[in-house]
């Protein structure tokens, strides 16, 4: 027997009172310091993009896109579904912004016939059958709309968005009318949305961050630089000029 021994704490036993001693202030600790980085990577702010084109006039129908550099996985709100109409000779909307993924259900209300296409284009807009026929190996389509019969229900088909590419605009025309246009804008960001007649988007609670802003337009053959802007809790304002003046749509 060694009463020396016996009378020493054994070595677990000083394991975990140091145990105690240090980890459950650490533990506490970084339960603070945790919670304080949660409020603050909670926050969230508004942006407000302004496009106007090369005369300074309101652009309306340009996509905003806002890439942000570490929330890129956030829920989308953009819609999975959607609707383009043939009408009068016009794809309506001119402009559609869809989640990738989405089904895009084109409906030809006219009482002829069309036959849609769809270019998917990441930087040059040209909406022609010899860029659709480039872009076809790339999630290009084609569907021929017979005409509505009256008092019967219009045809229409489905195509699912799922082109590879984070941003993707698809170039719409049709075959037999070369005037008509439109565009479907497949956003791999949540936060993407077309310009009112005012050229304005705005997106609400952006989560604080870096971001890139990206501005789109149809009529616009080049990209635009991309814009690299800071969100706050501070409503955050950003300007964008086109290097055009987009066409008139016919009405
Ligand atoms: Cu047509």
């Amino acid at each position: 027997m060694h009463p020396h021994l016996s009378a020493r704490p054994s070595a677990f036993t000083m394991i975990s009172i140091a145990f105690r001693a240090v980890w459950m202030p650490a533990k506490c600790l970084f339960g603070t310091i945790f919670s304080v980085f949660f409020v603050i990577s909670a926050h969230a702010g508004t942006v407000q993009v302004s496009v106007i084109d090369r005369d300074g006039k309101p652009a309306q129908d340009a996509v905003v896109v806002l890439v942000h550099a570490t929330a890129r996985n956030a829920s989308t709100n953009l819609p999975m579904q959607a609707t383009v109409a043939n009408e009068k000779m016009q794809f309506m909307p001119a402009v559609t912004v869809v989640a990738k993924g989405a089904k895009v259900r084109f409906v030809n209300n006219d009482p002829w016939d069309h036959h849609v296409r769809g270019a998917p284009t990441n930087s040059v807009f040209a909406n022609t059958p010899e860029a659709y026929a480039a872009g076809r190996n790339a999630g290009g389509f084609e569907l021929r709309l017979q005409g509505k019969d009256e008092g019967k229900p219009a045809k229409f088909q489905d195509v699912t968005m799922s082109q590879t590419g984070p941003q993707t605009a698809v170039a719409l025309g049709c075959f037999l009318h070369g005037s008509m246009r439109g565009s479907v804008y497949v956003s791999d960001s949540p936060w993407a949305a077309k310009t009112n007649a005012e050229g304005i988007a705005t997106f609400d609670s952006v989560p604080d961050g870096a971001v890139q802003v990206r501005v789109w337009h149809a009529d616009q053959l080049v990209d635009l630089p991309l814009q690299a802007v800071t969100v706050t809790s501070a409503p955050l304002q950003v300007k964008s000029q086109l290097q055009v003046v987009p066409r008139r749509r016919r009405i």
